[in-house]
């Protein structure tokens, strides 16, 4: 398997756990995570041994936003003119499931790295926010659609105006995060749990995700619509068959992905 600079990446069982390792910086994101992170998460996709990945960081911080000092000196022509940090789109095109273990700060980038996962797991000790106000400038990956998506906007416009950070209860209140797990036990959980998802026919996985990401990009009827033909397409899979006389023969299925 490749290595990184700045990440870990391993394979548990069908599970890939990716690391963000920059402790000096509180995994801050730099151009070099960024290359780190389109090339882990192309790999993973493209690793048809693999079915979930994990993104987590330290027990200190997720990640504590873009890097500052590699952002502080640049001008608009350099930020414009290279669309600084557009390769985090390429992360989120990846089809495969993807979750967020979050623990100790997620803020500013490291939020938005979180919010661009298929869902957030989080440590009692995660402390989510959209502090970039404070620097004189904005999210800039995401985070004020995202965040607003996620916890609607009058909490999404007080974080963001104000830069307050919200725990991890908040977070769960609010539908930010799907869970909150003791800070001992997140990699694990997050890793059973990318398991389980990892055990289904792959196919199913793959349109589950994207019928739910529909549902943030089109109307309500569009949404349906699209949830229901990729529901008749899965009648086309041999998973699906065997799905369903699995069940009928109480046995576990045995999928062949296709
Ligand atoms: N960038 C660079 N370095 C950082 C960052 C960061 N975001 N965060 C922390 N560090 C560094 C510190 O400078 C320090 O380094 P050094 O030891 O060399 O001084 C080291 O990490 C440890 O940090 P602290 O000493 O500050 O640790 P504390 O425990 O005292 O505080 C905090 C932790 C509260 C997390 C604090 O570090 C902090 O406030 N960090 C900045 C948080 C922030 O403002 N994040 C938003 C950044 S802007 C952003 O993310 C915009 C995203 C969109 C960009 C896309 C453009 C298109």
């Amino acid at each position: 398997m490749a290595s990184y600079e700045t990440l870990l990446v391993e394979q548990r069982g069908a599970v890939t756990l990716i690391t963000l390792n920059r402790p000096q910086a509180l995994n801050a994101l730099n151009s070099r995570i960024l290359a780190d992170m389109i090339a882990a998460t192309a790999a993973f996709d493209a690793d048809e041994s693999q079915g979930c990945a994990v993104i987590t960081g330290s027990e200190k911080a997720f990640a504590a936003g873009a890097d500052i000092k590699e952002m502080q000196s640049q001008g608009f022509a350099d930020m414009y003119s290279h669309d600084f940090f557009a390769g985090w789109e390429r992360v989120t095109a990846t089809r495969k499931p993807i979750i967020a273990a979050v623990a100790g700060y997620a803020l500013g980038g490291g939020c938005e790295v979180a919010m661009m996962c298929d869902f957030i797991l989080a440590a009692d000790t995660a402390k989510f926010g959209q502090p970039e106000v404070k620097l004189a400038v904005t999210p800039g990956m995401g985070g004020s659609q995202r965040l607003t998506r996620a916890v609607g906007k009058a909490k999404a416009m007080e974080m963001v105006l104000t830069g307050r950070m919200m725990d991890a209860e908040e977070a769960e209140r609010a539908g930010l995060v799907s869970r909150v797990v003791p800070a001992a036990d997140l990699i694990e959980e997050a890793v059973k749990t990318a398991a389980t998802i990892a055990s289904m026919a792959p196919l199913a996985a793959l349109a589950n995700k994207e019928m739910v990401n529909a549902a943030f990009e089109t109307g309500l009827a569009m949404g349906i619509q699209f949830e229901r033909r990729l529901f008749h397409g899965l009648f086309g899979t041999e998973d699906q068959k065997e799905g369903m006389a699995a069940f009928i023969e109480k046995r576990p299925g045995k999928w062949t992905g296709k």
